[in-house]
């Protein structure tokens, strides 16, 4: 199947929808009977529960049926070897947290990623060229494909317009480490003066969604991982937003991934930059 093919992406993309609210559902009806942690992961606060292990195993029996020849990459292990060209890199419950907790920012994330010698899109060189994300609280569908625009439950997505750090909402995450807790906070503690307001809400994926959607105008984080921002940061490019590392030669994600209107996320990016700079080495 050649890989571009713009009818191609766009069931790609159609696939991804499908899988990811159909098992959004079914996650969403595990909340509601309940949830504990399974185990825990980088930290004591960085948790697994049942149904992002039952999730992530539900998605990658969906892709597998449709798609045998595809790989897969999941955020709780679970992983293939591509013999298509295609890696599904697939973040079963983005939010976790949200998730234990019943707040409803929570998603189901599904990236179809290629390895093809264009420049990449990922920190790991990765380039998302179709995907969806759910949210199954709010029932949300975000759709997008490379090239072809992106899409809220059907209706096409454009950023914000806004050009003015000082009056932008902007949007940020924390990792699960005290030390990297502890940066986080000296860089949003230098930002929030700077901007009109910050927004944590969880996932990254639920953020990248609402920035392509206008509800948000920039969004960083530090210490994503691809699952956590691969086809989210494909929907907000889709909508107008530029995605970009920590410096022009270093990709977008590990360690660092800025994302807004182009202007806006530049100057966004310099302010991040200069607060880094402050803190200690090492
Ligand atoms: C989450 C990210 C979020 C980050 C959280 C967590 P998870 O992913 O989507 O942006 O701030 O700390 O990493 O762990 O819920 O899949």
């Amino acid at each position: 199947m050649p890989l571009y093919d713009p009818a191609d992406l766009a069931s790609l993309a159609t696939l991804a929808g499908s899988v990811a609210k159909d098992v959004g559902t079914r996650i969403r009806a595990m909340r509601a009977e309940g949830v504990e942690v399974a185990n825990t992961k980088s930290s004591l606060v960085d948790v697994v529960t049942a149904a992002d292990r039952e999730a992530e195993r539900l998605v990658a029996e969906a892709l597998r049926a449709a798609r045998p020849q595809d790989g897969l990459l999941g955020e709780e292990g679970l992983s293939a070897p591509s013999e298509s060209g295609i890696t599904w890199v697939v973040d079963p419950i983005d939010g976790t947290v949200n998730y234990l907790y019943d707040l409803p920012a929570y998603a189901v994330s599904i990236a179809a990623t290629v390895e093809d010698g264009q420049p990449g899109t990922m920190a790991d060189g990765r380039r998302a060229i179709a995907g969806a994300v759910y949210v199954p609280a709010v029932d949300e569908l975000f759709t997008g494909f490379k090239g072809g625009g992106s899409r809220l439950n059907g209706l096409d997505l454009r950023v914000s317009e806004a050009r003015d750090l000082a009056l932008a909402l902007v949007a940020t995450g924390f990792g699960y480490t005290s030390k990297r807790r502890t940066e986080q906070a000296e860089v949003v503690r230098q930002l929030i003066p700077r901007v009109r307001d910050i927004r944590r809400m969880g996932a990254a994926a639920v953020d990248l969604c609402n920035l392509a959607a206008g509800r948000l105008d920039a969004y960083y984080e530090r210490g994503l991982a691809p699952w956590d921002y691969a086809v989210g940061a494909l929907i907000a490019r889709e909508a107008g937003a530029v995605t970009l590392g920590l410096a022009d030669d270093t990709l977008p994600g590990e360690p660092m991934l800025v994302a807004g209107p182009p202007a806006l996320a530049h100057d966004l990016r310099a302010e991040i930059q200069r607060a880094y700079a402050t803190l200690p080495r090492g």
